[in-house]
């Protein structure tokens, strides 16, 4: 996809570097008599502190790619567009600001649309912008090269889309796109330039005129006070409470809001996969290890930042305490969440809390004083009972070293290893390698734990690896199934290309869920659920100058990774488990038909 447009100017490409919000301000406009509708895209991102984009350049974004690399804007190239939009998703996650995703027409913008979908679905702020062919022939169905109506396709899976056919329009476009992805709920967002577009040229001062520093993109959303009474006197009846704290939460920033409400009211608390880390995983309030014990007993829930969806079992049935799947237990809750429109979604919520999280939290620390009372002991201990009782069962397990290495063992050097370096982030994918390294690797700091989210997809690995290590500058560390890292494996050419501190660990078992499964025909195919038996995923980083590794032991495998940690080289380290070890669908069998049934 070569673009045969010609660059205006040509300026060397300085190296890759983030900006500082002072030069994101400045202006390429100003130096020219006209400005380029390109040089209003780059301009608009500077001056709201956009500094880098995710992308894969073609027709009719190369140049633009090319431009804002001049212009001294990070632009870090993918292979394939899926992956560069779940880096731009889980960059918006990292700092509360709209990750960029640039791409091609059509099959570019449609690779991407994955990624948008799933920015969508799990409330992280991020912008598409993709070009697009022109709109009279897409009109007409003309049969256009890479005819699409893009913007139609995006809408229904984005929380907003608009598109610019004007260059003055391009500030006004670009700061719609950022405040409808950061307000509220944050989201995807779908922002169409059509090819003409840039091929549009402007005076210079209307361009500068044109163009919004956007102010207070996501407003503070204060509560109101009766919301707040509502909740704390339903608090207060609890005899056995229990705090959830979601991924929102995370994203929010207000860690110490969020750790002193747990800790002032000294109340158990339950961190879904992505909020691990909030508060450290070893928190004694902590009740990550009783989870089946806490959701049917507890009669208060206090959800902050989370929704009551499947991860959830909806609030009822079987895991809540009800008899059947439909029926509620017979907890009250309280939702503390930016969206109005989410209470009541699955189940009654008795106290809705709406707003931003840090007003919120803060809201309700406000009626927190000393003469509260803290949960009876008696729940405190059954939690604590049951937590430790689980925790000793699973330090057990841990301690085994089985041969060949299975799930466990190459995961407790994964849980030392970050015990060690808490700061690095975690990437984790599949679903045996999902499921277990979310119960066996604590967290210490918040947003350091990345992972397939709502919808529990497969594929966002190597784009959320390159975006943690783009945007924080920490070693990254990846735990992948086999089959997942197979979704976006080739990336691992873009992680050697930027040199970025990413360790791929592969826990690999030949197949999905497990590598052993025949063919029941006994023809000559594989069965569908197998791979190359004992694949040499580390050869594909050697094949672009990383280091790859290939381990059979607990001990090899620490060394590899420690090595890798310390060198910061990308590295591969295929991990290779026993194939019988791995349950069909991990943790979430009983949404699986087949084996559900077995
Ligand atoms: C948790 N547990 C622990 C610990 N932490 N035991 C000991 N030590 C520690 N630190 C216990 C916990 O109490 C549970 O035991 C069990 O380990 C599992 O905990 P988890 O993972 O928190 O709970 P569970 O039941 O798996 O949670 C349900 C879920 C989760 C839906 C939230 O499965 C999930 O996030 N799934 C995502 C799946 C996914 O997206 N897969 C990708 C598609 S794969 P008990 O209390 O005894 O139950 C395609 O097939
Ligand atoms: P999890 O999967 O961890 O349970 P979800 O993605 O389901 O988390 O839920 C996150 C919730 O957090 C969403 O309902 C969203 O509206 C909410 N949220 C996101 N950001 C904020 C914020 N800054 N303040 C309040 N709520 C937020």
């Amino acid at each position: 996809m070569d673009d045969p447009v010609a660059m205006h100017k040509t300026t060397s490409a300085a190296p890759p570097q983030a900006l500082s919000s002072d030069e994101a301000g400045a202006s390429r406009v100003s130096a020219q008599d006209t400005a380029s509708a390109f040089d209003l895209v780059i301009d608009a991102l500077k001056l709201n502190g956009i500094d880098t984009i995710y992308g894969l350049p073609g027709i009719p974004i190369s140049d633009l790619t090319r431009r804002a690399q001049a212009a001294g804007l990070r632009v870090i190239s993918f292979r394939h567009e899926q992956s560069a939009g779940y880096a731009a998703s889980i960059a918006g996650f990292m700092t509360q600001r709209p990750g960029v995703c640039l791409t091609v027409s059509a099959p570019g913008f449609l690779n991407a649309l994955t990624a948008l979908a799933n920015a969508t679905t799990n409330c992280f702020p991020m912008i598409l912008i993709s070009g697009s062919s022109e709109r009279e022939v897409v009109d007409l169905q003309q049969g256009d090269y890479e005819e699409m109506d893009q913007l139609a396709i995006a809408k229904p899976l984005a929380k907003a889309a608009f598109r610019v056919l004007h260059a003055e329009d391009i500030g006004v476009g670009i700061a719609r796109a950022i405040r409808a992805a950061l307000s509220g709920r944050p989201g995807g967002v779908y922002l169409d330039l059509p090819a003409k577009v840039f091929a549009q040229t402007i005076d210079a001062a209307v361009a500068r005129q044109s163009l919004i520093e956007v102010v207070d993109p996501a407003p503070r959303q204060i509560p109101a006070p009766e919301a707040v009474s509502r909740a704390l006197d339903l608090l207060k009846t609890a005899k056995r409470p229990l705090i959830i704290l979601g991924k929102g939460a995370a994203y929010a920033q207000a860690d110490a809001e969020v750790r002193s409400l747990v800790e002032k009211t000294g109340i158990p608390y339950l961190p879904m996969s992505m909020a691990k880390g909030i508060l450290p995983d070893t928190h004694p309030q902590s009740a990550a290890a009783a989870r089946s014990y806490v959701l049917p007993e507890a009669d208060v829930v206090m959800i902050i930042g989370g929704r009551l969806n499947w991860l959830l079992s909806h609030g009822k049935g079987k895991t809540w305490g009800g008899n059947s799947p439909k029926e509620w237990g017979g907890q009250r809750f309280i939702q503390v969440d930016i969206s109005p429109q989410e209470a009541d979604s699955n189940v009654r919520i008795d106290a809705p809390v709406v707003g931003d999280i840090g007003s919120c939290v803060s809201a309700l620390l406000a009626g927190i004083d000393s003469s509260w009372l803290k949960p009876p002991a008696e729940w405190l201990d059954a939690v604590s009972e049951r937590r430790n009782k689980n925790i000793a069962k699973m330090a057990e397990t841990l301690g085994k070293n089985p041969s060949p290495m299975n799930f466990h063992s190459a995961l407790a050097v994964v849980r030392d290893i970050i015990k060690a370096n808490p700061d690095a982030i975690l990437v984790n994918e599949g679903a045996n390698a999902l499921d277990f390294t979310r119960s066996i690797v604590d967290m210490y700091k918040p947003r350091k734990r990345l992972d397939v989210g709502t919808w529990g997809v497969m594929g966002v690995g190597m784009g959320f690896s390159i975006a943690a290590a783009v945007v924080s500058g920490q070693q990254v560390i990846a735990v992948e199934g086999d089959s997942a890292f197979g979704f976006s494996g080739m990336e691992v050419e873009t992680i050697c290309r930027y040199n970025l501190p990413v360790c791929v660990v592969i826990l690999n078992n030949n197949g999905v869920y497990r590598g052993d499964e025949k063919n029941p025909s006994g023809g000559p195919d594989p069965s569908p659920m197998v791979f190359v038996k004992n694949a040499r995923y580390d050869m594909l980083m050697q094949a672009f100058g990383g280091a790859g590794v290939q381990v059979t032991t607990p001990a090899e495998l620490r060394e590899a990774i420690q090595v890798a940690f310390r060198s910061r080289k990308p590295t591969l380290v295929n991990a290779m488990i026993d194939e019988t070890a791995g349950t069909e669908s991990g943790r979430i069998t009983s949404l699986n038909p087949t084996a559900k049934k077995k």
